[in-house]
C-alpha cells in the first residue's frame, strides 16, 4: 500500500503547530544564558516590560514550577541534580532559560528579550567529560561529591582470561549530535474552562505529555488534552520533559491566556543533543580471532542535568556485543555532568554507540591479525541454533540469522571484486584510496515489550475508526495500520480513519520511540480487527439467522452470508443494530489485547564504500549496500523509506554532523551553517535487500526498523574510511570524519 498521508504533507494542507489557527494568541520567547556557569546576581525586566506589546516577563519567582528529574531517572539519580525548568539561582549551560516574555506578537517578545538584564557571576565551567572528572574540577552541583552522576559497575569481578591470548585496546569518541527535526519544540497552550488546559503540541508522547504536565502542574490528568497535529520529525528528541513544554503551560494558567511558543532553529541546535559517549576498550581473543573477553570503561557527557541521555550508556552496554559471542564482558561506566546543554535520546539511542564500538574492534582484531574484516566477523557470529540467545549482559535476542544477512551483502555490494579493486588502487601510486566498511549490528526494539492501545469501532456514517495510542510523527503509521485493518475486514483502505495524538480521543498511549510502534501497536491494531470481526460476524450472523462461519466482509458494501452478496448488512446498519449492546455505548468498540514479553532485536550488515582523498583528506562515499532484517516486513515501501531516512543519519554523524563548544563553554553550532547536515549529493544510492527471521514475541512476527539504519551505518561508514587509508598506516579516526580529521589522521601516520 503507498502511503496515505503524502498528498496532504505535500500540498501543505497539514497543520503543524506554527500553522494552528488559534485566537488572541500570544507569543511566548525566552531569555536564554549566555554564560555557561554562573550565579544569577540578578534580572533586570524592567525595560523590557516597557517594549510595546509585551504583556509580561516572568522569571522563576512568578511561576509556580518545581526542579524535577524525568521519571526513568528518579531511582538512579541523587534528587540534588534535577534541573529547575527555569532558572532559580545558578545557571550551568548557554541556553538555560532565565526569563519568558509573553507578548502581543513575537517580533515584540524577541525585542524584549533583549533588553532583558541578567547579571551573572561567572564560575569556573568543566565543557567535556575528562576535565569534569578531574581531582579538581569546579562542582556543578556542590552538594554532590563530584560531577559524576550515575556511576555503574558490571561484572567486575569476572574472572580475567587466560593467559596466552592476544589482547588489544582502543578508544573510540561516538561525538554529540543534533536531532535537528523540521520543526523544533513548539506549543500553543489553552487554559480552562477552569483548572483545565488545552495544549497543542509538537511531541512524540502526548499521554506521557499529558501525564507529565498534569503532575507537575499538580492537576488531575483528565484536566489536561494534550493534542499532537503534524509533527515535524521528533528523531527521539521530542519527549514529555521539555522544560519549554511546563513553561508555557504554567504561564498560560497564571495569564489566563493563550500562548505559542515556536522554537527557533538555533534555540533546537543549542539545546536538543544526544550521544557522546568515550570508550575504553580492551578485547582479548586468540589466535583464530575469536573474541573472549571485552572490557569496556565508558564517560558519558550527558549536559548540565542529567536526564535520558545520562541513562542511553546502560542501553550501549546492554547491547555492547552486537551480534557476536563474547563470553566475558566487563563494564565502568559513568554519566558525567559538564556545563554543556543536558543530553536526550537520538535515533538508536545507546544502540548506535554499542555497534560503532564492537564494529571498531572487530575491524581492529582483523587488521591485528592480518585477515578480512568479513572473516573476522563469521568467526565470531552468534549461530542460528542459539536463539534465543542471552548475552553476558543480559540481552536476550529473540531471533537470528547473522550469517545470512552478512554473506547477502558481501553479494549485494560484490565485497571480493571490490576488495580486488582496492588492492589494484593500492599497487599503484594514485593518492584516492578505496575503503571498505562493514558493520554487523543487532539492536533493540520496544525496549521491555509492552503493550499498545488500539481500538477499532464503526461510526454512525459506516467508517472505521482506529484509535492508536502511538505517535507517528513521520514514519507512516496511518498507512501500516489501515493497512492491517484493510486487509484483515476485507474492507478498502478510503473506510478506514487512524486516530491518534489526541488524549481526548485516545484513552492511553506510550507513544512513538524506541521503534516500538510496529510490532506493539501494529499487533494490537491486528488483534483488535480480528476481535471486531468476531463482534460483527456474530451480530451479522443473528440478525440474519445464519452461522458467524458462513458471514463475510463484501467491503465498502457491508457484511453478509458467503455467496449470497444481496443478504448484507451496510456499516452504518452494523452500527445501528450495535447501539447498546455488550453495555456499550454503539460501534462495537473493540480493543486489541496483545502484550508482548520483553523486546525484539532487529539485525542486518551493512557495506559502505568510500574513495578518500589522501592529499586532501576528502571522503566520497561511493556505495552503499545494506541487508537488514526487521522479521516480518508489514510495508515494504515504508521500511525502505525508514531504511533510507535511518541511514543517511547514520552517514550523516560519520562525516558530517557534530555539535561543537568552544573552551567556555558556549556553542558553536547553532545554525545550518556551521551544524554539517548532509545534502543528498553527499549520499550515494543505497542499495537494500532484506530477509526475514520473525519475532516470535508478537502475533505479526515483527520487529522494529526505524532506527536500524542509524544504529548500522555509522560503523560501516567510520570503518570504510579508516580501511581506506589503513595501509598507510592510521589504525583508528574517531568521528565526524571531516577532511581535516582525516588528512591530520593521515599525516599522524606518516610521521610515526
Ligand atoms: N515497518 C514495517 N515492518 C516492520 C517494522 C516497521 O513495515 N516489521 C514500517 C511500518 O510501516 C512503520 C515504520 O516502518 O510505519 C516504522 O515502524 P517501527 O519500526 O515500529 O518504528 P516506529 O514507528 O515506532 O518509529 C520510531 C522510530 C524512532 S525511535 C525514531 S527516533 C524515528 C524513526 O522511527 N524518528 C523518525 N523514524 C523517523 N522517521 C521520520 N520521518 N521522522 C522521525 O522523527
Amino acid at each position: 500500500m503507498r502511503r496515505q498521508e503524502d498528498r496532504e504533507l505535500l500540498i501543505g494542507s497539514r497543520e503543524f503547530i506554527a500553522d494552528l489557527a488559534v485566537d488572541d494568541a500570544l507569543a511566548v520567547a525566552f531569555v536564554r544564558s549566555d554564560l555557561a556557569h554562573g550565579t544569577i546576581e540578578s534580572i533586570d525586566v524592567s525595560a523590557a516590560t516597557q517594549v510595546p506589546g509585551v504583556r509580561a516577563v516572568l522569571t522563576a519567582s512568578d511561576l509556580d514550577v518545581r526542579a524535577s528529574l524525568p521519571p526513568f531517572t528518579e531511582s538512579l539519580v541523587d534528587d540534588e541534580f534535577r534541573r529547575p525548568p527555569i532558572a532559580t539561582d545558578k545557571v550551568r549551560f548557554v541556553g538555560e532559560i532565565v526569563a519568558m516574555v509573553v507578548a502581543d506578537s513575537w517580533p515584540a517578545a524577541l525585542d524584549a528579550v533583549d533588553v532583558v538584564e541578567v547579571r551573572i557571576t561567572p564560575l569556573e565551567m568543566v565543557v567535556n567529560a575528562d576535565d569534569a572528572t578531574r581531582a579538581d574540577a569546579p562542582l556543578l552541583f556542590p552538594g554532590r561529591p563530584s560531577n559524576v552522576a550515575i556511576h555503574n559497575e558490571f561484572n567486575v569481578d569476572a574472572e580475567p582470561v587466560s593467559d596466552g591470548m592476544r589482547s588489544l585496546s582502543f578508544s573510540t569518541t561516538n561525538h554529540r549530535m543534533a536531532a535537528a527535526p523540521m520543526e523544533g519544540l513548539a506549543i500553543v497552550s489553552i487554559p480552562g474552562p477552569g483548572p483545565s488546559l488545552t495544549v497543542h503540541v509538537s511531541t512524540q508522547v502526548p499521554h506521557w505529555t499529558r501525564d507529565h504536565l498534569a503532575k507537575e502542574l499538580d492537576l488531575p490528568t483528565d484536566a489536561v488534552r494534550v493534542v499532537a497535529p503534524a509533527v515535524g520529525g521528533g528523531f527521539g528528541s521530542k519527549t514529555a520533559w521539555e522544560v519549554e513544554y511546563l513553561l508555557v503551560a504554567a504561564a498560560a494558567r497564571l495569564l489566563d491566556r493563550t500562548l505559542r511558543y515556536i522554537q527557533t532553529r538555533s534555540e533546537n541546535l543549542m539545546t536538543a543533543h544526544a550521544r557522546g559517549q568515550r570508550h575504553d576498550v580492551t578485547l582479548a581473543f586468540d589466535d583464530d580471532g575469536v573474541v573472549h573477553s571485552l572490557d569496556v570503561r565508558a564517560f558519558c557527557d550527558c549536559g548540565a542535568y542529567p536526564t535520558v541521555g545520562a541513562l542511553l550508556p546502560a542501553m550501549t552496554q546492554l547491547m555492547s556485543v552486537g551480534v557476536y559471542r563474547i563470553p566475558r564482558v566487563t563494564w565502568v561506566r559513568d554519566s558525567i555532568v559538564t556545563n554543556t546543554a543536558p543530553t536526550g535520546a537520538f535515533r538508536g539511542a545507546g544502540r548506535p554507540e554499542a555497534t560503532a564500538m564492537i564494529e571498531r574492534a572487530l575491524d581492529l582484531v582483523a587488521g591485528d591479525l592480518g585477515i578480512d574484516p568479513i572473516e573476522a566477523r563469521r568467526r565470531n557470529l552468534i549461530p542460528n541454533d542459539a536463539f534465543p540467545y542471552t548475552t553476558p549482559t543480559g540481552a536476550t535476542y529473540d531471533s537470528g540469522d547473522y550469517g545470512t544477512c552478512l554473506d547477502l551483502v558481501a553479494e549485494l555490494g560484490d565485497y571480493q571484486g571490490l576488495r580486488a579493486e582496492q588492492r589494484r588502487r593500492r599497487l599503484t601510486d594514485g593518492t584516492s584510496h578505496l575503503g571498505l566498511g562493514l558493520s554487523c549490528y543487532v539492536e533493540v526494539t520496544a525496549g521491555q515489550g509492552g503493550t499498545e492501545f488500539a481500538e477499532i469501532r464503526i461510526t454512525a456514517e459506516g467508517r472505521l475508526d482506529v484509535a492508536v495510542g502511538t505517535m507517528s510523527h513521520g514514519q507512516g503509521h496511518a498507512t501500516t495500520y489501515t493497512q492491517l485493518v484493510s486487509s484483515e475486514l476485507d474492507v478498502p483502505a478510503s473506510m478506514i480513519r487512524i486516530v491518534q495524538g489526541d488524549t481526548a480521543l485516545v484513552e492511553s498511549g506510550h507513544g512513538t520511540q524506541g521503534s516500538r510502534s510496529i510490532q506493539l501497536g501494529g499487533s494490537s491494531v491486528h488483534d483488535a480487527a480480528q476481535r471486531f470481526w468476531t463482534k460483527v460476524s456474530t451480530l451479522v450472523a443473528e440478525q440474519l439467522e445464519t452461522s458467524p462461519d458462513d458471514i463475510v466482509s463484501f467491503g465498502e458494501s457491508g457484511v453478509g452470508v458467503r455467496g449470497v452478496p444481496h443478504s448484507t448488512l451496510a456499516w452504518p446498519e452494523i452500527h445501528a443494530l450495535s447501539s447498546g449492546r455488550d453495555g456499550t455505548t454503539s460501534g462495537l468498540p473493540t480493543r486489541g489485547e496483545v502484550t508482548q514479553v520483553g523486546g525484539s532485536f532487529p539485525f542486518g550488515a551493512h557495506l559502505a564504500v568510500a574513495e578518500v582523498d589522501e592529499e586532501t583528506g576528502r571522503v566520497d562515499l561511493v556505495g552503499y549496500y545494506a541487508v537488514d532484517d526487521c522479521g516480518t516486513i508489514i510495508n515494504p515501501l515504508l521500511a525502505e523509506g525508514q531504511l533510507h531516512g535511518g541511514i543517511v543519519s547514520g552517514i550523516a554523524q560519520a562525516l558530517f554532523e557534530s555539535v561543537e563548544y568552544d573552551d567556555n563553554g558556549t556553542p558553536l553550532t547553532t545554525s545550518f551553517a556551521t551544524y554539517a547536515k548532509p545534502s543528498a549529493a553527499d549520499v550515494p544510492s543505497i542499495h537494500l535487500r532484506s530477509s526475514v527471521t520473525p519475532s516470535p514475541l508478537n502475533p505479526l512476527g515483527a520487529k522494529g526498523i526505524g532506527e536500524s539504519g542509524t544504529v548500522g551505518a555509522t560503523p560501516a561508514v567510520q570503518n570504510a574510511v579508516i580501511d581506506a587509508v589503513a595501509h598507510l598506516g592510521v589504525r583508528h579516526i574517531d568521528m565526524p570524519l571531516s577532511p581535516e580529521t582525516v588528512w591530520s589522521a593521515i599525516r599522524r601516520a606518516r610521521s610515526t
